[in-house]
């Protein structure tokens, strides 16, 4: 049976729980996500030859890490022609390219050093989302950055902050569509402060002059990703959850939830309704925390597809900005990113092929028994058969098939790289 023989088949069996797979498959088409830059070089960058930094880590060394501008892009390339869809690409100001010769420390940053990002992904069909980066620097002082009591630091990543939203108005302008700037600070201590206060007073007065600059909020929207706790900063970290979803409301911007920076027992699927109900849009960081915020490649495992499930079931396709944030130093890279992406998709997919409306149904009425049963049926239904349909459709290797492609381009390009 061809693949869209089967296709024909599972399109009658969903339609029999009234699905409609060919809308299902439209809709899909349509949702882009935002791949981040970061897992083709283990967060490295290029503007500085340190260390990572900020509580965060990348475990692994599988050779072929892309060492600079031109085989990142070159590994993006690749995983651009596996994944399909349209989509954008999520750089970090440290990813800024330099001249021969030239160099401007990240509180100079502007547009011309991301204009090859800019041409090449006007080249590709890619939208740009884009960070500031606040980590692995050398004005990173006693692990803060904008709520360090010294102000010169302060001040140094204030500029950075402005910097960024002027470079992502850019890519906006460029790009013909927004940018989405997320704000993410490791500020924080090791172990129990005496003042919790006074860091997020200066935080929040770091955000409200980053912010007093003037920029186009229909272009540039800026968004604050929170943080339970790193590496080094257990006991506390500035940019709470609280101080995250209360700053943004009050100011208008966008809150970020990413999966790993919780409470273990929490879940960003639980929290994503209550956020609708007071936000117009929402950025999300999708990672998979492993015992800790450890930032594994996302798997089409249960949350996932929670979480796909609340934006679709909430009509929130789109008020919701989904991200990846992963980076596994451990094995192919490409792959890492293939997987991810491909895997949020069928979350997607999988949470448009379900019988939403009956479903909500089922519990208006209290068929606590029927729901149960029907949640558990569907999850058996043929939705390999329409997720292999939408890969061929879409140009891209179906089922295993892409990982030929990596082992080639694994002997052929990564294996060269020292
Ligand atoms: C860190 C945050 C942040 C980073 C990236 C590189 O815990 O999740 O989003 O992962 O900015
Ligand atoms: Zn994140």
């Amino acid at each position: 049976m061809t693949v869209k023989e089967r296709y024909e088949e599972a399109k009658e069996l969903y339609k029999r729980i009234g699905v409609d797979t060919d809308a299902a498959v439209k809709q899909l088409k349509d949702i882009s996500i935002s791949m981040h830059c970061w897992q083709g070089d283990d967060v490295k960058g290029f503007d500085h030859d340190g260390p990572l930094s900020g509580g965060i880590q990348t475990t692994g060394n599988y050779p072929g890490r892309a060492r600079d501008a031109k085989e990142l892009m070159a590994d993006i390339d690749k995983v651009f022609t596996l994944v399909p869809g349209k989509h954008k690409l999520n750089l970090h100001a440290s990813y800024a390219i330099f001249e021969e010769g030239e160099f401007v420390d990240r509180d100079q940053l502007e547009p011309k050093h991301f204009k090859k990002w800019v041409e090449y992904a006007k080249e590709k069909g890619l939208g740009l989302d884009f960070n500031p980066t606040y980590f692995s620097h050398h004005m990173v002082k006693e692990g803060l950055t904008l709520s360090s009591p010294d102000e010169e630091v302060r001040q140094f990543w204030i500029r950075h902050g402005q910097a960024c939203i002027r470079i992502s108005q850019y890519f906006a302008e460029e790009l013909g569509q927004p940018c989405l700037m997320n704000i993410w600070i490791p500020d924080g201590y090791k172990d129990i402060p005496a003042d919790r206060i006074s860091p997020r007073a200066r935080f929040k007065d770091s955000l409200d002059q980053i912010l007093s600059i003037d920029y186009d909020k229909e272009k540039v929207l800026v968004c604050l990703e929170s943080k339970v706790f790193g590496i080094g900063v257990e006991s506390y970290t500035v940019g709470s959850n609280e101080f995250t979803i209360n700053y943004a409301l009050n100011k208008g911007i966008l809150p970020l939830m990413d999966c790993g920076h919780y409470h273990p027992t929490e879940v960003v699927s639980d929290k994503i309704s209550s956020m609708l109900l007071f936000h117009d849009k929402m950025a999300l960081h999708v990672t998979r925390p492993v015992r800790w915020d450890s930032d594994h490649v996302v798997l089409f495992d249960d949350e996932t597809k929670e979480i796909a499930k609340e934006i679709v079931r909430n009509n929130a396709i789109d008020r919701i900005l989904v991200g990846l944030d992963f980076f596994d130093a451990s094995i192919n890279r490409i792959s890492a990113w293939v997987v991810g992406m491909r895997n949020m998709q069928k979350a997607f997919l999988y949470a448009l092929l379900s019988p939403n409306e009956k479903l909500a149904q089922l519990q208006m009425n209290s068929e606590f028994t029927e729901l149960m049963m029907l949640q558990e049926e569907i999850k058996l239904y043929p939705f390999a058969d329409v997720w292999n349909y939408f890969c061929e459709t879409e140009g891209v290797p179906v089922r295993e098939d892409w990982f030929q492609e990596i082992q080639a381009y694994e002997k052929e390009v990564l294996s060269k790289r020292s």
